[in-house]
């Protein structure tokens, strides 16, 4: 061992003992004569040698030559190199940040969330593949691309440290940009600070380096919970449906519904957004080869308006892969025979292989919410095809409903007939099942097209103002303000779980300066909806609510009858609290969608993959599961779960995306 101990000792030393003859001893000449001697005796056997062997000689000493010359050159190139490189690894550890989890969930993590999520490895920035199919994104788009956003690579970067996939790529100096695996070009993050806990109102940039310079902020426990979930879902979807409509998770099989990968084109963007890349490209690969829509299938034109085209044209924004726009184009042509009706109020089914369309086959009435939540996505596909069609024939719908009878105090009924385009079955007033994203879409509508269409923000405020007055009550015994129906002058205290947009729509309008009761009124509605999850036995919301309107001893709030008391996984109530958290920054938001991503762990989740709609949400012991996973429980529930619990205001910015009725988004066309 060598210690300290054998360094206290004797020096030792090496050498090696050289005993010289008399002749050397006495000096240079002795020395020079050896030379001369030698010298002498080499020029005598070279004499004696044959030409040939002189030659070849000769010869050899040449190539040795050459060959000496050519490595000299060789070894020294690569002595630079290395030595550059060294000095390229200094800088690179010196300038690359490294990202470390920051912001400790609140909560314990969930149950069955991976043991290891605690250990986060730091890791340096990587450079992810390039993909030859990804392009920039379309040329006409006004806003900042968002796939310059720093902060979607974050994620990715994140998601591939928690895998343990992370390699440490050393990027050298003169390297000014990083190619994302999303064909983002993307500047390096210059820090990693952990996020504010507050969310703050979003900064105003000059310009796109700017905004490119911004900190990066780091996925949090709860958004690791997400992903889990999300990858458990996907699991089920991928082993037992891939391609097909909706997992059927516990036969271990499928439904379809059109017959057009339904739950794999509303995940797509929701893909993206979490940061799962292969399960993203996989997902990419099977559009490009498999999705097909020229077939002899009825399609009804709202649900493949809002799923497909709303997921393909948000999936084209935030990857830029033409592919996707490419689809839209042409699901949304083929939807287009759905506008030619006497009225121009489209039917609800279309043929989307023979190109015709029709009404249900009891009625030639189609829901007012169906045709009036189509705008936002055919609007965009006129913008970004430059035909202005498809706007067209959206705008009429709305411009004619604008001019309708039939409303009371700015609320609609349920029913329009497409033959005469008028108001049908009048009297009942609802904000739940077919009227709902009507009162959503004509706020969005405004917001999309830069607050400049002012029929749309007159019948929302004149809605609004309807709603207040006619449906709005207090129950017993919390005195929880909630939204009710109206049923030929009568009050039913019954309010639909899709009624739970409302706090999120609300309070979407305050941020963008409709007036500050809004946002009062968002806040004691989203109290509700909370409350109809928190007081139903798994702390799940059911389908429908009766709000107890008298205080009986004993009675909560919420009632729930036996037909009512099912869960489809339905996003609207974490929607609200997501735009509650980033308009307010007030964390109980975030708690109460844990809670509630909890109970969809604890009473949903099938284990051998996937999550499924349940029928009873009043018995824990059993919750009896129905055996299907909508396809907007990846679409919608969990990726509003995701952006509830981010800190980043940026990760889909609220001035920049306005989200369509399937939690799509879709750019703002005059961003804020
Ligand atoms: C989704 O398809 C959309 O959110 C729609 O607006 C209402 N129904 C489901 C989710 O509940």
């Amino acid at each position: 061992m060598y210690s300290g101990a054998a360094a206290a000792g004797p020096p030792r030393r090496d050498f090696i003992s050289v005993t010289l003859g008399p002749e050397e001893a006495v000096g240079i000449g002795g020395y020079n004569n050896g030379k001369a001697w030698r010298r002498r005796s080499c020029w005598r056997k070279w004499k004696q040698l044959s030409r040939l062997q002189r030659s070849v000689i000769l010869f050899l000493f040449a190539f040795l030559a050459v060959c000496g010359v050519i490595s000299y050159t060789s070894v020294g190139e690569a002595w630079k190199s290395i030595t550059n490189k060294l000095l390229d690894d200094q800088r690179t550890e010196q300038e690359i940040p490294r990202f470390k989890l920051a912001n400790p969930a609140v909560l314990p993590a969930p149950q069955k969330a991976d043991a290891n999520h605690g250990d986060y490895p730091e890791l340096s920035l990587q450079k992810p593949p390039k993909l030859p199919h990804v392009r920039r994104g379309p040329s006409n788009l006004q806003l900042k691309a968002p796939w310059r956003d720093t902060r979607l690579k974050t994620q990715y970067d994140t998601m591939r440290a928690v895998e343990g996939l992370v390699e440490v790529d050393k990027v050298k100096e003169t390297e000014k940009s990083i190619i994302s695996w999303r064909g983002a070009v993307i500047e390096p993050d210059q820090s990693t600070e952990p996020p504010s806990s507050k969310i703050t109102e979003p900064e105003k940039h000059s310009s796109v380096e700017a905004e490119d310079q911004k900190e990066a902020v780091p996925i949090n426990e709860r958004q690791l919970a997400v992903i889990e979930a999300f990858r458990h879902a996907w699991k089920g979807y991928k082993d037992f449906a891939w391609g097909h409509d909706e997992l059927k998770p516990l036969s271990k099989s499928y439904s379809e519904w059109f017959g057009l990968g339904l739950t794999l084109i509303d995940a797509l963007d929701t893909l993206w957004i979490l940061g799962l890349k292969e399960e993203f490209e996989e997902a990419r690969k099977w559009v490009a080869n498999d999705l097909i829509f020229d077939k002899n299938v009825d399609v009804n034109l709202f649900e493949s308006t809002i799923r497909i085209l709303g997921g393909l044209l948000s999936t084209y924004h935030l990857s830029g892969d033409s592919l996707f726009l490419e689809k839209a184009k042409d699901i949304g042509n083929r939807l287009m025979p759905a506008f030619k009706t006497p009225s121009k109020i489209p039917y609800s089914d279309v043929n989307i292989g023979r190109g015709t369309a029709h009404p249900p086959r009891w009625t030639s009435d189609s829901t007012v919410a169906e045709v009036t939540s189509i705008q936002l996505e055919f609007r965009e596909l006129s913008r970004l095809t430059g035909d202005e069609k498809f706007q067209k024939a959206v705008d009429e719908v709305m411009k004619h409903v604008h001019t309708l009878s039939g409303k009371n105090d700015g609320l609609v009924p349920m029913f329009i007939n497409t033959n005469s385009g008028q108001f049908t079955h009048l009297g009942v007033y609802t904000l739940g099942a077919r009227a709902d994203s009507y009162y959503e879409y004509l706020l969005k509508q405004w917001i999309q097209g830069g607050k400049k269409e002012n029929e749309l923000l007159e019948d929302y405020m004149r809605a609004i103002e309807g709603v207040k007055k006619h449906l709005l009550q207090r129950s017993e015994p919390k005195k929880l303000t909630f939204v009710g129906e109206l049923a030929h002058g009568h009050f039913s205290a019954k309010m639909d779980h899709l009624v739970c947009f409302l706090p999120g729509t609300l309070a979407l309008g305050a941020h963008n300066g409709l007036p500050a009761d809004h946002m009062k009124l968002a806040e004691t509605l989203i109290e509700t909806c909370y409350q109809m999850y928190a007081q139903v036995e798994t702390g799940l919301s059911p389908e429908i609510v009766h709000f107890n309107l008298h205080a009986q001893k004993g009675h909560r709030d919420v009632e729930i009858k036996p037909a009512d008391r099912h869960n489809l996984l339905r996003p609207e109530t974490v929607e609200s609290l997501f735009y509650m958290y980033r308009f307010t920054g007030d964390k109980k938001y975030q708690d109460w969608g844990w809670e509630i991503l909890q109970n969809f762990n604890r009473y949903t989740r099938v284990p051998t993959g996937g999550y499924t709609s349940i029928n009873n949400v009043q018995n824990p012991s059993n919750p009896e599961p129905r055996d299907k996973m909508e396809s907007f429980f990846l679409g919608e529930t969990l990726k509003y779960m995701f952006l509830l619990f981010s800190d980043d205001i940026d990760l889909i910015n609220l001035d920049k995306y306005i989200f369509n009725t399937e939690a799509h988004p879709l750019p703002i066309w005059v961003p804020a």
